[in-house]
């Protein structure tokens, strides 16, 4: 009887720790959540009645064991050493130079390839094929002992998947955690009211270093191999990239991304191969690790200093840099809604020079606790606008900054400021009566999507407003050439083509008109949406709720706004001097017919050879078609062009139809509507 439970037992560890694999190393889950619970249950509820079979690397223990008081010292009997940084093509060059200097080699040499993960560096030891003790990189010579938290991180194998395990194998690789688990975590803690993490590093930090491991347990790590400390027992195979496909097949995750490269040129191909994956990666990275791919070499290579000589990190512009915070201003946006924002002391960060971020709304501000004065981390991370991250602990010996408050009236015209119940903005309630709304409000309508007035620009609506020459989108059109050419900065030239941009933008098509007006609520989409409905403006003007509410996509908040707008008397003033300056036309704009592709739904991915992303759109939108940005059980056609995302997959996996561009631009020679 007991020999059945001990059998049971070791095949319900193993099918647990297959799972786990499969969904922490892999990627790949194949048992659903609820088998997976059944197992561990059952294997919890067996070791209860047998305490003797409990073994530390069994599955059952990685939900965290009880508190520690501190972390022991652990000295690692192979240091772990940092690696020298490049931060440019020419000590990339120089670090190749040194090398086959060291090797007296002629001919190009072969580097394995790797990301540099933005983690925190451990060690593993494994004796026998079963993990025993994991420690922090601490001083590279002497770490701390954080085992317990180690054992809760689900893609570290606590045995390793081989018959004959070497005696002893340190393994070295970096603990961090992953963008989504990182944003899970600050979505809750944002929800809890509680402090945010400044970054998935400082987070993965801050977890690994807990005391109790319950809550490590909680946070969701994970973990990524890149090398060994020492090995016993097992001959190592010639090369690096050998010695990872080895640590691989013993179930350590390793990245995906590594590769190996022959000389500078290969070096640098991978370098920028990787920085244009690296948005999309799941994992933040901060450059890419060369090493010398044959260990003899690098043996013969040794070490400088405290970093070896075969391997070298080159690392991408820094996408977080510290700057102190100058100012908070707060600035009125088209609709009223105040944003503050901070002034910076300009910093390069991201490969731009910053000298404002956006800090969103007040709750924000009060969250991150900014204040004038305060060193804070600037975040640039791609096309991405510059955020506040954080602020740096304040100097307890200063005086603190006085916090953050949004005005009670509005920056730009001193009206009443209004938050409601239950929104995060603030807003000015002056309507357009406030000169910023009114420039935003004037932007808007010029804009290229909304009526595409060439050579109005910011500065322009600003002296325009500021000497009282232009309130209302309507004033534009009855500019003349001497108003414009007597402001500052404006050649006769220029304020000829200004005019002549604000004749062109005469007779845009309704849904273009509807957008520029900027009803709050309504954008592109839905502008184009009403036209369509209702064909022209008198209609939708007339339109009641109930009316609104049988457009495609209008609910009942798009409907409330839209009403009140109209029913505004300033609006209506505005649209009937827009009508008699001619600047649109009522009735002339958009068949009224739902078009060939209404009721379709496509969605776009990857890059067309021809066509722009905004041009297939246009043309799909032209026809009643509609755009969405995830494939779902509603998508109709997915367009895929060179590199699709995973969005081609799902599509493949849903059978939904999939068109490269000739196929799609044939369904618009067809004539009849697609099926
Ligand atoms: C990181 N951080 O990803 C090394 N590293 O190798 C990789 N760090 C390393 N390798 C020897 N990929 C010392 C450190």
């Amino acid at each position: 009887m007991s020999g059945e439970a001990d059998r049971r037992v070791g095949e319900l560890r193993r099918l647990i720790e297959d799972a786990n694999y499969r969904y922490y190393v892999l990627d790949d889950p194949t048992v659903p959540d609820a088998e997976y619970d059944r197992w561990l249950r059952e294997l919890q509820a067996l070791e209860a009645a047998h305490p003797e079979w409990l073994t530390p690397d069994s599955p059952t223990q990685r939900v965290g064991a009880g508190p520690l008081k501190d972390f022991s010292q652990v000295a690692h009997d192979v240091p772990m050493l940092s690696l020298n940084n490049a931060f440019s093509e020419g000590e990339v060059v120089a670090f190749d130079r040194r090398v086959r200097e060291g090797l007296e080699r002629e001919g190009q040499v072969d580097y394995a390839v790797e990301p540099k993960f933005d983690g925190l560096a451990i060690t593993l030891r494994y004796e026998h094929g079963v993990f025993v003790r994991g420690a922090t990189r601490g001083d590279g010579y002497t770490g701390e002992d954080v085992s317990a938290n180690l054992r809760t991180i689900h893609a570290i194998p606590m045995r390793l998947e081989t018959p004959h395990p070497p005696a002893l194998l340190e393994v070295r690789g970096e603990v961090l955690m992953l963008l989504r688990d990182f944003d899970k975590l600050n979505q809750d803690a944002r929800n809890q009211g509680e402090k945010l993490f400044v970054n998935p590093r400082n987070a993965a930090a801050g977890s690994l270093r807990q005391l109790d491991p319950r809550i490590t347990a909680k946070r969701r790590l994970h973990f990524f191999a890149y090398g060994i400390g020492g090995v016993v027992g097992v001959e190592l195979p010639p090369t690096h990239s050998a010695v990872m496909d080895w640590l691989a097949a013993l179930r350590l995750p390793v990245a995906k991304e590594r590769r190996v490269v022959s000389g500078v040129n290969g070096l640098m191909g991978y370098f920028s191969e990787l920085g244009e994956q690296r948005a999309s990666l799941p994992f933040a990275i901060d450059g890419a690790v060369y090493k010398v791919n044959r260990l003899a070499d690098q043996e013969k290579l040794g070490f400088v200093a405290r970093a070896p000589r075969f391997a070298i990190a080159h690392k991408y512009p820094a996408q977080e840099e510290l700057t102190v915070v100058e100012a908070i201003d707060v600035q009125v946006g088209r609709t009223g809604v105040l944003t503050p924002v901070a002034r910076l002391k300009p910093v390069f960060v991201g490969g731009v020079t910053v000298t404002n971020a956006t800090l969103h709304n007040e709750d924000e501000v009060r969250r991150k606790d900014v204040r004038v004065g305060d060193t804070v981390i600037v975040r640039r991370a791609g096309d991405v606008i510059p955020e506040v991250v954080g602020i740096l602990p304040r100097d307890p010996q200063k005086p603190l900054p006085s916090p953050f408050a949004m005005p009670t009236s509005c920056p730009e015209c001193g009206a009443p400021v209004l938050r409601l119940e239950g929104e995060s903005a603030a807003r000015c309630t002056n309507g357009l009566a406030c000169p910023a709304q009114r420039k935003q409000a004037l932007l808007h309508f010029a804009a290229r999507r909304a009526m595409d007035i060439e050579g109005l620009g910011d500065k322009l609506v600003d002296q325009l407003v500021d000497h009282g020459q232009v309130a209302t989108p309507a004033d534009l059109y009855s500019l003349n050439i001497e108003q414009i050419a007597g402001l500052e900065r404006m050649a006769q030239k220029s304020a000829e083509n200004l005019l002549a941009g604000i004749k062109a933008s005469r007779h845009r098509p309704l849904a273009r008109f509807i957008f520029a007006l900027g009803i709050r609520q309504v954008g592109e989409q839905t502008a184009r949406d009403l036209a369509r409905h209702f064909g022209n403006l008198g209609a939708l003007m007339a339109a009641d709720r109930e009316a609104l509410l049988q457009v495609p996509d209008v609910g009942p908040v798009v409907a409330a706004s839209i009403t009140a707008f109209f029913r505004e008397s300033h609006n209506q003033a505005v649209i009937e001097a827009l009508r008699l300056a001619q600047a649109w036309v009522d009735g002339e704009a958009l068949p009224v017919s739902p078009g060939r592709f209404a009721g379709l739904t496509f969605v776009l991915t990857g890059t067309l050879p021809n066509l722009t992303r905004d041009q297939a759109k246009a043309r799909i939108e032209a026809e009643g078609g509609k755009v969405a940005g995830s494939v779902s059980g509603k998508t109709d056609f997915v367009v895929a062009g060179a590199d699709p995302g995973s969005k081609l997959a799902k599509a493949a996996q849903l059978n939904i139809r999939i068109l490269d561009e000739t196929a799609f631009s044939q369904l618009f020679d067809q004539g009849e509507r697609p099926t």
